[in-house]
Order: structure tokens, then sequence, then C-alpha cells
């Protein structure tokens, strides 16, 4: 038997003024989204609307829409725009007296840069015009776009004609869709604030990329406020938790009115932030009139207005591929805005004039942080496969942690695409690092020969600094080097601390120093328990030179500043004390000093460093074994 369920869609209108589009709502939903006093004066939509709609789907499921209402003015495009950034189908309206007008074509322009799918379109006041010549002519401009298969249906709220035509054809339409997706990555575009009497700040808007909670800490972009979700409703329905491709309103009483507004985007921790540089890959649409000022080409410089999710930015271009952008033409650019927005990779958008006067432009976000280096790619974007390798391939790192958090994949998709990629040899994964094979293989051979070249130059030192390495290869992150070191070390090479070298490497003075060398192990193995001190030993120069190299490699035990003894010497030092602790019970220092045959200046800090070593442990005045 097939189980019922509720699918939640976004529904939203668009056309030109005057067309029709609130009264049809009206018609279907028995809401009127003209809420506004200046919109019942002036008997035209300024701002949103919001209504709900319940449609029964042929297989059974229950259809659960939001029902966005936009204005149709071009005043208020701005306002239209942010109306339809999360857009599951468009209810996109011609009247049948007008036929296609600037706004039906620009808002169709605007739903095709944002890359809205489907579309059902309401001939309405199909009692005033002539139905099949508007069909015809609107079968015609819809042609080449992805609304050219759209059903067209005639409505009329005057008769009521069509109207439960379009609902059950808006049915079958989202019946074919898939909801949006759950990838764990909640944002709400808020478009609505206001405050409560006695509840406080609520806002509202279209949640997309994952369900949100009541209770829930969440994060308000580029404010970045922190806060709690203290109720949630959709539709004036109170809810525990909200799905993606629901409307929503949260009460947030910690946030004042005046601290989030339009724009701005409430969503949660570990997401990334904002920025305010974005590369993108930007179009202005071959249907503008060319004669129109609307068609002028780009130029790198140019000031426009962003449109992104709900927000609107001022923003430059630059980095335009010859300089400009003509209709038709489309190429990769980088944008600065004046304030940050939090964009994924795949995100859409639409570019006004500086003047707010035309829509020029659309595209797609391909790198949310702005890389330059990212000008030169265009990605497929669809595919996880290709958005992992590209941009591991165009930084040659990355860090695995939170990698690319801020695109439309889940963390398990783009987890398992590293998987995957690694598995057919294309990058690597290190620890926390993911890497392209063929620039990992180059660093192994160029860290190889930096340690190499240093055991040749100073044959007496240890090995090569990590930091060192870091500043040759000039690579920026030292998580990178970690892993790349602990990468060698598998093989042929030993770390010790912050140093690494071939396993093989075996420190040695210079001739000149040999000689030194021999002294001063002459003097310390002469009275092996009670050497002369440091400051007799190191004589000159030369001598601290080889007492400092003979302690680097271990040779050389410094146990005290002024006191230090052949390696030899302390281990027979330390056994000799174990022996007699376990033959004669807890001892003293001086018991100790004796049966050793060394002295107090020795013994004490012999005793310390084996007590921290955790060879013995001082009771009292007495020492035992641990
Ligand atoms: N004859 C007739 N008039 C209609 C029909 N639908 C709407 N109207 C009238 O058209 C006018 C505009 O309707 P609205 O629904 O406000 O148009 P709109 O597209 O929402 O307008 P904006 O939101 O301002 O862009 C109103 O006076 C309606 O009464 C219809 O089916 N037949
Ligand atoms: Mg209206």
């Amino acid at each position: 038997m097939h189980e019922v369920t509720t699918r939640h869609f976004i529904i939203a209108t668009a056309g030109h003024v005057d067309h029709g589009k609130s009264a049809l709502v009206k018609a279907m939903t028995g809401t009127d989204p003209d809420r506004l006093p200046e919109e019942k004066r002036r008997k035209i939509t300024v701002d949103l609307g919001f209504a709900e709609l319940n449609l029964a789907g042929s297989n059974g499921d229950k259809i659960h829409a939001g029902v966005i209402d936009v204005p149709g003015h071009e005043d208020f495009v701005r306002n239209m725009i942010a109306g339809v950034g999360s857009t599951d189908i468009a209810l996109f309206v011609v009247a049948a007296d007008d036929g296609w007008m600037p706004q039906t074509e620009e808002h169709l322009q605007i739903l095709n840069y944002l890359g809205v799918q489907r579309a059902v379109v309401a001939l309405t006041k199909s009692d005033l015009g002539r139905i099949d010549v508007v069909i015809e002519q609107i079968r015609g401009k819809l042609q080449g776009t992805s609304f050219a298969q759209s059903p067209i249906v005639p409505t009329s709220v005057r008769s009521g004609t069509g109207i439960q035509n379009l609902e059950r054809t808006l049915a079958t339409e989202l019946g074919m869709a898939e909801p949006q997706r759950d990838i764990g990555k909640p944002r709400l575009f808020v478009d609505r604030v206001f405050t409560l009497h006695g509840i406080g700040t609520i806002v509202t808007g279209t949640l997309t990329g994952g369900p949100l909670h009541r209770g829930q800490q969440i994060l308000v972009y580029p404010t970045n406020l922190e806060t709690r979700i203290r109720s949630i409703q959709s539709h004036g329905w109170a809810l525990e938790i909200v799905q993606p491709g629901m409307r929503a309103a949260f009460n947030l009483p910690d946030i004042a009115v005046n601290q989030i507004k339009r724009g701005d985007v409430v969503t949660v921790h570990d997401l990334g932030t904002p920025s305010s540089t974005l590369v993108v890959l930007i179009e202005k649409s071959s249907r503008l009139d060319r004669e129109s000022p609307a068609a002028r080409p780009l130029k790198s410089g140019s000031l426009c207005y962003l449109h992104h999710g709900t927000s609107r930015v001022a923003a430059n271009i630059s980095h335009l591929e010859r300089g400009r952008l003509g209709f038709g033409e489309k190429t990769v650019a980088q944008l600065k805005l004046r304030s940050p927005i939090f964009a994924f990779v795949g995100d859409r958008f639409v570019v006004r004039d500086s003047a707010e006067q035309n829509t020029i432009a659309g595209g797609v976000v391909l790198d949310p942080e702005g890389h330059k280096k990212s000008l030169t790619s265009s990605l497929g974007l669809d595919d996880v496969d290709s958005l992992v390798r590209l941009t591991i391939s165009r930084h040659g790192f990355a860090q695995r942690q939170n990698f690319l958090s801020k695109s439309q994949f889940s963390a398990t998709e783009i987890s398992e695409a590293l998987l995957r990629l690694q598995e057919r040899g294309e990058i690597i994964l290190r620890q926390h690092v993911a890497a392209d094979c063929e620039l990992w293989r180059k660093l192994s051979i160029q860290a190889t020969a930096l340690i190499d070249e240093a055991h040749k130059q100073k044959p007496a030192s240890a090995g090569v600094d990590l930091s060192e390495i870091r500043s040759a290869m000039r690579i920026q992150q030292a998580h990178i080097v970690e892993a790349l070191v602990a990468d060698l070390c598998a093989g042929n090479f030993v770390r010790k601390g912050s140093v690494i070298a071939r396993a093989s490497h075996r420190p040695k003075l210079p001739t000149h120093l040999q000689l030194v060398e021999a002294g001063i192990c002459e003097k310390l193995s002469k009275e092996p328990f009670d050497p002369p001190s440091r400051k007799v030993i190191e004589s000159d120069s030369h001598a601290r030179q080889v007492v400092r190299f003979l302690i680097e490699n271990g040779d050389l035990i410094e146990i005290a500043t002024d006191v230090v003894l052949l390696r030899e010497s302390f281990e027979c030092m330390k056994s000799r004390v174990a022996e007699f602790i376990f033959k004669n019970g807890p001892s003293t220092v001086s018991e100790l000093r004796v049966a050793l045959g060394s002295s107090r200046r020795v013994m004490v800090p012999l005793l310390e460093r084996l007590d921290r070593e955790g060879t013995t442990r001082r009771e009292g005045d007495r020492r035992c074994l641990r």
C-alpha cells in the first residue's frame, strides 16, 4: 500500500503589473496576499505576499505549497527577485488582454538566471482577451527556455474558469518535482522582520538546505549574531521542526528588530562565513533587446547590484574576459561586494544596473571565497566528483575538515567523493589533508632533496627542521608539512621532535673537531660516575660546539646545566641505582653516592632525572623503585 506523505514546495508568482497574480493567489488559497495599506490604496502589489496552498498529488500524496506573491510593477523588481530566490515552480502569469509585456520578459529572464526549472503559465483574465492568439504568442516567447514545454492554463477569477484546472496542473507538475534536498546545511533567507507585542522579533523566510528545530542555536549572517530559535511557525502553525522547501517564521526574542533585516541569512555553525569577494560565471541573456540599455556590454569596473537569496548588495565587476560581456555571452569574473554575503558554490544570482532600472545579467557562484585562482575554471557544479577534483587541483591541497562546506553537497557526499577520487588515484588523502596526486609527488621529491642536501651540507646536524622545510617549499599551512613529513616517515625517514632526517643518517663531526670529541670522551670516561664539570670540559668554543653536538645526538646526557654524562655511564648508573635499591630497599642520596662511587653534585640531579623518567620515586629523603 502506498504510504501517504506530505511534500513541501514553494510556488512563486511572476509576471507584468496588473496581470492578475494576486487575484489568482486569492482565488486559489482564499488569502489576499496584498496586506499593506499602500497596496490596498494603490491597488498594486508593492512587496511580497504569502499564502498557503494544499494540493492532492495524483498518487494520493499531499502537496503542501508555500505561495509567494511578487509585485509586477517595474519599480519593485528588487522585491520580486527576493521572492523567487528559492522557488520550486513559477506561477507565470500573462493577462489575455495585454499579452507579453516588459516585466513578463524581465521576470522570465530573472527566473532563467535563477535556474528555476518548472513553471505553469496562467493565462489570466481569459474573460477579456483572445486566448488562442495569446497562447501562440506565449509559446513563441518561451521557445528555447526551460519553460518551453510548460502547460498554459487559461483562467478567470471573474468567472471562476480554469482555477481548478490550474490547481490540478500545479499538482501534476509538483508531483514530478523533487522536493528540496536536505544536505544538512540549513539557510533561511530572511524576507520579513517584525515584532509581535509581548513575543518579540519574528523573522520569516524560505528554508533551504536542511532542517532547523525549535530551541536550536543559530547564527545570523552577515552580522554574526548568535541566538536561539524560541519557537517556529509555518503558515501560522506551530512546529517543532521546519524542513527545507518550507516557509518559516522564527521567534528570535534575543535579537532586536533593527539588528536583522531582509537579505540576512539564518544558518548554523561550521558552514563557513560570509565573504565579500566571489568568483562567478556571469551571463548576459541573449533575449535582451539589442537596442535596450539592459543590452549594453558589461565592463570590468562596472558597478551593479547583485541579488542573491533575499539580499541585494552593491558590487564591482572585475577580471572580465576581454574586458567586456556582450549580450548572449558568458564569462568567469570576480565580484567585489560592498558587504559580505553567505553564498555557496552553485548558488544562482541576478545582476541589475547601478540605477536599478534594468536586469542586466545573472549567473552562478563558482568560488564563494573569490580566489583569483578560480578565475580560470568554469566548474561542473552539478557533479560532486568534478567539483571536488577541480577545487583540489585549483589550490593543490585542501583541508579535509569543512572542505567545500559552502557548497550544495552534504558533508557525506563530499567525503565519499574524496574517497572515490583517492581510489581512482586522482588525489591523495593524508591525515587532515587532501592533495592533488601529482603535486604531492612533486612535494615529496622536493622535501627529500632538501633533506639529502642538508645531510650533505651539514653532516654534523641531526636533520632538517620542519619550519625550514615549510619556508623553503613556501607552504603556508603547517598541517600540510605535517602530513608530508608523516608520509616520508612511513618510508625511509625518521622524525625526532621537529627535525626530520633519513633513517640511515648518522651525524658526523668535521675532521678538525673529531680530535676534540675524542679528548672530551676520554675526560668523561676516566671517572665515569663523577666526571669533570661541564665548565671544565667546555674549555673553548670548539669544545662547546662538540658538547652541543654530542648532546643533540644523544651521546651525552645533560642531567644538570653543569653536569653531562656519557650515555653508557648514564645507563650504567641507572641500572646500578635500581639494583642497589632492589637489594637494600629505599636508599638515601648518600648511600647511593657511596655505593656507586659518585658525588652529591652528580647524584642529586641524576636521581631527580630518574624520578622524572619514572624509574625511581622519592619518599622523604629516600628513593624507592617505581
Ligand atoms: N476581468 C478580469 N479582471 C481580473 C482578473 N484577474 C484580475 N483582474 C483584475 O486585474 C487587476 C489587477 O489584479 P491583481 O491581481 O492585483 O494584479 P497583479 O498581477 O497582482 O498586480 P501587481 O501585483 O501589482 O503586479 C484587478 O483590478 C483585478 O480585479 C480576471 O481574471 N478577469
Ligand atoms: Mg499583485
